[in-house]
């Protein structure tokens, strides 16, 4: 069997949690391969809502074996919250049920003040970080003196931790970042001790074998394409692989083995944090989007900005990742729109309409070119069926398929796991 992969084809926020426990049923195994805490995978079901971090989307459905990759980092204070949370509202026991790699990076308290210190001397320029210590955690693995999850079964632990907290204390002393790590530290240490009572293993070798077994597995990607460290719009963006190759590097899956690729959009797009979004709409619409769509941070509540749907870059993350099937998300929260507006090239300073990312796009105006479509103005909760979709929402899907050359599989018609329109 090959390894499924979901990911986000805009800057996350994509919907990708729902996605994920929607499809967990048809899946044995669900593995997350990149990023940590700065995720929000939001899930709904039951009329509750429930937000994930570094824990994959598959706990949910208690047959599902979970894993957290090598390509992850994390934290061990929040990942004792989010399991003492997970246990406390719905009783679950995720020891049995949830792997961690011996080779996932180990986010430290003074990896959270080294991202704090430096988006501080950024000034204006700052990236938007969630301030999770992602940047600084992954810089220190790349450099090749970070610490890993295998690392806290070892008897040198304390003194490894010790060297790397006192170089971090050296470029917070050099940055005049002030500081007070006692509290954390304790915090930190406690967390290290709740975090071996879990399975800590080699999941490459699990992953391979599940392979090999003929099982059934789903790689859940986090952020989103346009935040990749390669391909997003550096420097703002996120410090992981977030596309269909970091299934490859985050969880030892070799390429041949990667079977299809889900690649989830909203009907519009948003960002949280820094950086290029030409669509952005800055005006009362945009203020529309985000009320409807509930378009804050669940991370860090900050306000998402938003702005219409961007072909450009859809296509662009689609290419870079392979996508097989597409997933479009919250097409219910357009449903109040009167018109609805699609960005299909956009325009360069110089006049030139183009359909390519601008390598510069950072320090260039781009102008959109929209094409406008007439708004359905139906509330869609009743709608189950692909056929039965009003003839301007269907109008609109169809241009996209068109456009995108690919259909769309699954239309998310509201937050709930039973809001979900399957095209067969
Ligand atoms: P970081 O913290 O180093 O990864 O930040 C770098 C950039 O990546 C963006 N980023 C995200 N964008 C959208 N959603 C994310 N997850 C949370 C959510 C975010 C939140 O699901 O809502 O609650 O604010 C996420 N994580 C990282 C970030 O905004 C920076 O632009
Ligand atoms: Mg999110």
């Amino acid at each position: 069997m090959k390894v499924d992969v979901l990911l986000g084809l805009q800057w996350g926020d994509e919907g990708k949690g729902k996605i994920v426990d929607v499809l967990a049923p048809q899946y044995q195994v669900v593995a997350r391969f990149q990023g940590g805490p700065n995720a929000g995978h939001t899930l709904e079901f039951e009329g509750k809502k429930h937000v994930l971090h570094q824990i994959p989307s598959g706990v949910f459905r208690s047959e599902v074996l979970n894993i957290i990759g090598n390509g992850l980092v994390l934290d061990p204070i929040v990942f004792k919250k989010e399991i003492e949370g997970l246990s406390e509202k719905f009783g679950m026991d995720l020891t049995k049920n949830l792997l961690i790699s011996k080779k996932a990076s180990l986010i430290l308290p003074s990896h959270r003040l080294l991202d704090a210190a430096y988006e501080q001397a950024k000034g204006d320029s700052k990236i938007g970080s969630t301030l999770r210590g992602i940047g600084p955690t992954y810089t220190d693995k790349v450099s090749r003196q970070g610490l890993r999850v295998g690392d806290v079964l070892s008897p040198n632990f304390s003194a490894k931790y010790k060297q790397l907290v006192d170089t971090h204390k050296m470029i917070l002393g050099f940055y005049n970042f002030s500081y007070d790590l006692t509290e954390l530290e304790q915090q930190f240490f406690d967390s290290i001790e709740f975090l071996k009572q879990f399975e800590l293993a080699d999941t490459e070798y699990v992953i391979n074998q599940a392979i090999n077994e003929g099982k059934t597995i789903l790689a859940e990607g986090a952020q989103g394409s346009l935040l990749d460290i390669d391909f997003g719009s550096y420097p703002f963006v996120t410090s992981s692989t977030t596309m269909t190759a970091g299934v490859c590097t985050g969880l030892g899956v070799a390429p041949k083995n990667v079977g299809e690729v889900y690649g989830i959009f909203k009907a519009y797009c948003t960002r949280v944090g820094s950086g290029p979004f030409p669509t952005e709409l800055h005006d009362e619409t945009g203020e529309r989007i985000r009320q409807e769509g509930r378009e804050f941070g669940a991370t860090t509540g900050r306000s998402r900005r938003t702005g219409w749907l961007d072909l450009p870059s859809l296509k662009y993350a689609m290419m870079v990742n392979g996508v097989t099937q597409l997933i479009m998300m919250k097409v219910d929260v357009l449903n109040i729109m009167e018109e609805i507006k699609v960005c299909t090239h956009y325009q360069l300073p110089d006049g030139t309409v183009t359909e390519q990312i601008p390598h510069d796009m950072n320090d260039i105006e781009i102008t959109p070119v929209y094409k406008t479509f007439k708004g359905w103005q139906t509330d869609l909760t009743n709608f189950h069926c692909y056929d039965e979709l009003p003839a301007e929402l269907a109008e609109y899907i169809s241009f996209l398929e068109e456009s995108l050359e690919l259909p769309i599989s699954f239309i998310s018609t509201g937050p709930d796991r039973e809001a979900i329109i399957h095209r067969e």
